[in-house]
């Protein structure tokens, strides 16, 4: 409910006739699927992000011109921006300014819940977004993830257990399944969420595996079960260089 409010105030601010205004809306995204798959390619979604709820800050200080380049040249596949202020810190500039300074695809990560933010993460310079299972309902699902892809930006859907997969997962609008090894209640965290849903993701899926992974050992656990996408963002943001942490895992 607060983040409807937040974006229907965005909305009067910047109408979307403004957001279509932007360079970027009409450029042809990159897809996240294709650098993930990519043969030899480290699979690594390297996240920007300044604080969480569960940590609060982890990183205020690091410019995301320099941290995301640098993640790029350290091998990443493709960057993820927060863009929520209130719970994790972040601003859309963060990812039009990640933008001007990279060619890779960017997930922009926020609670999308409005079609409104849909147009804005185009036109901000995104290739994905994220949908999650938790807290939108499969029609809402297919509406935004249909919308999305008819930009040519491409859909990772978040779920967290069997129950949001069986019943969120849409072959028409969403291109990669991400597996929240966090348990958003209690903020605990578990490889074996990634390990045990596996097999129940359909393989025209790209499997991306979320949250607290930190070592290249449990990277390849991920992979040899069918994992093709690694998000990783406080194991690389908690350092005061994050793409130096980044350059080491890859
Ligand atoms: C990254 P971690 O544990 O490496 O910092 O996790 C990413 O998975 C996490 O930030 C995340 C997230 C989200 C953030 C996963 N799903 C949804 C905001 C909204």
């Amino acid at each position: 409910a607060h983040k409807r409010k937040e974006v229907a105030t965005r909305r009067e601010l910047v109408p979307v006739k403004l957001l279509e205004t932007s360079l970027y809306f009409k450029s042809k995204p990159l897809s996240l699927r294709q650098y993930l798959l990519r043969e030899n390619g480290s699979g690594l979604v390297a996240e920007f992000k300044r604080k969480s709820p569960s940590k609060g800050w982890i990183n205020q200080y690091a410019p995301v011109e320099r941290t995301t380049l640098g993640y790029m040249q350290a091998g990443a596949a493709a960057l993820s921006i927060l863009t929520d202020a209130e719970f994790f810190g972040g601003k859309n500039e963060d990812l039009s300014t990640a933008r001007r300074f990279n060619f890779c695809p960017i997930l922009r990560k926020d609670f999308v819940v409005d079609e409104y933010q849909i147009l804005e993460a185009k036109s901000i310079g995104a290739d994905a977004v994220l949908l999650i299972a938790a807290v939108l309902t499969p029609e809402e699902i297919k509406t935004l993830g249909s919308l999305a892809r008819s930009f040519g930006m491409e859909v990772l859907l978040e779920v967290h257990d069997g129950d949001e997969l069986a019943r969120s997962i849409s072959a028409d609008a969403v291109d990669l399944v991400g597996v929240n090894n966090r348990n958003l209640h209690d903020f605990s965290l578990s490889l074996d969420t990634s390990l045990d849903l596996a097999a129940a993701i359909p393989n025209e899926f790209v499997k991306v595996s979320e949250s607290g992974i930190s070592s290249a050992a449990a990277i390849g656990t991920l992979r040899e079960a069918g994992y093709r996408g690694f998000l990783l963002g406080e194991a690389f943001m908690r350092n005061a260089r994050p793409e130096r942490a980044c350059a080491a895992l890859v």
